[in-house]
């Protein structure tokens, strides 16, 4: 059997989650980028590997999604994540380089944006991640902000994050996130994460305590017909945050090599990440690692939670 309308020369679905989907488990999307762009080697793969890991602990199926060779995978085995994790071919694909891609016959790492994109085509109502892409600082001039903003506009898809990185703009970004009406959730909060930091100084509108919440808000807003994302912003416990005064430090002078080497575009994200894995030794990829394994333990727990409430009855019983 096949995932509803998803053609099969074009989606390989793993057999774990089409069963999941099929029957109703609950399934978590990941993205990739993070595993290609995100994190070094060879700690990518471990990451990923734990990721996925934790989602299973919880009851929930992993849906890490990735293009490997012209299809889009959805769900990934040991030697697909392998590959994501190592091979230099592995591009940074957002939405608008999806069709492409796949056409040439391309390998790509997909973005919160790609992947929400590909999720909901599948199905999938649940995608943790690390933190959203958005406004960077000095977009005036350099009109840099991310896709992933655009795209949870018009894709109605539950993220858990911890809130956006902090290399960016926050102020403009919950701005920019406010008009383009995709919802926001504190969890266990009121203050808007700051991704390798607790608090980014900012509020939340709206906080919730318990899974059960967000899967009320989630049944509401699928009646309500709200076809953007909601964004449950999950911050890390204060003594597991990157600190606050290295990540000032080491922030300003990655913005500065940044400028110095020209670096625009995609490449600007995994650059600064890069920089700062570098420049703390090791402390923002430790930190980096729980965001993305808690966020994914939170979102296995809603996505059962949800499963729960919106399985249909099992035919005859
Ligand atoms: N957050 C992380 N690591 C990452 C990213 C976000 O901790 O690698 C990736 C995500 O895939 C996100 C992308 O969608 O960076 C945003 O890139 P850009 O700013 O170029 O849109
Ligand atoms: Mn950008």
């Amino acid at each position: 059997m096949t995932v509803a309308g998803l053609e099969s020369d074009l989606f390989v679905v793993s057999p774990e989650v089409e069963e999941a989907l099929r029957s109703g488990t609950a399934v978590v999307a990941l993205e990739s980028t993070i595993i290609s762009h995100g994190l070094p080697r060879p700690e990518n793969l471990r990451v990923a590997t734990e990721v996925e890991d934790i989602v299973r602990s919880r009851g929930a199926i992993p849906a890490t999604i990735a293009i490997l060779d012209g299809r889009v995978r959805i769900g990934l085995d040991e030697g697909a994540l392998d590959q994501v994790a190592h091979r230099d071919d592995i591009v940074k694909v957002s939405t608008r380089d999806l069709a492409t891609l796949t056409a040439l016959g391309g390998s790509g790492a997909t973005t919160v944006a790609a992947t929400s994109h590909l999720a909901q085509r599948a199905g999938i109502t649940v995608f943790a991640t690390g933190g959203l892409g958005g406004v960077h600082r000095e977009a005036r001039d350099s009109w840099d902000e991310s896709a992933d903003l655009t795209a949870l506009s018009t894709t109605p898809i539950t993220v858990v994050c911890a809130g956006v990185k902090s290399i960016l703009d926050v102020q403009a970004t919950l701005e920019r996130l406010e008009t383009l009406n995709v919802g926001i959730l504190g969890f266990g909060t009121q203050q808007f994460p700051g991704f390798y930091l607790s608090d980014s100084g900012y509020t939340v509108g709206w906080s919730v305590d318990s899974v059960e919440a967000v899967s009320d808000i989630m049944l509401a807003r699928t009646r309500l017909g709200v076809s953007a994302a909601l964004v449950v912003a999950y911050p890390l416990p204060t003594d597991a945050q990157l600190d606050p005064d290295l990540h000032h430090e080491v922030l300003e002078e990655g913005l500065r090599r940044a400028a110095a080497r020209n670096v625009t575009g995609k490449d600007v994200t995994p650059f600064l990440l890069d920089h700062f894995h570098r420049a703390t030794h090791g402390a923002s990829l430790m930190v980096n690692e729980q965001i993305i394994v808690r966020n994914a333990e939170l979102a296995a727990r809603i996505a059962v939670m949800h499963a729960t409430r919106t399985r249909a009855p099992e035919a005859g019983g």
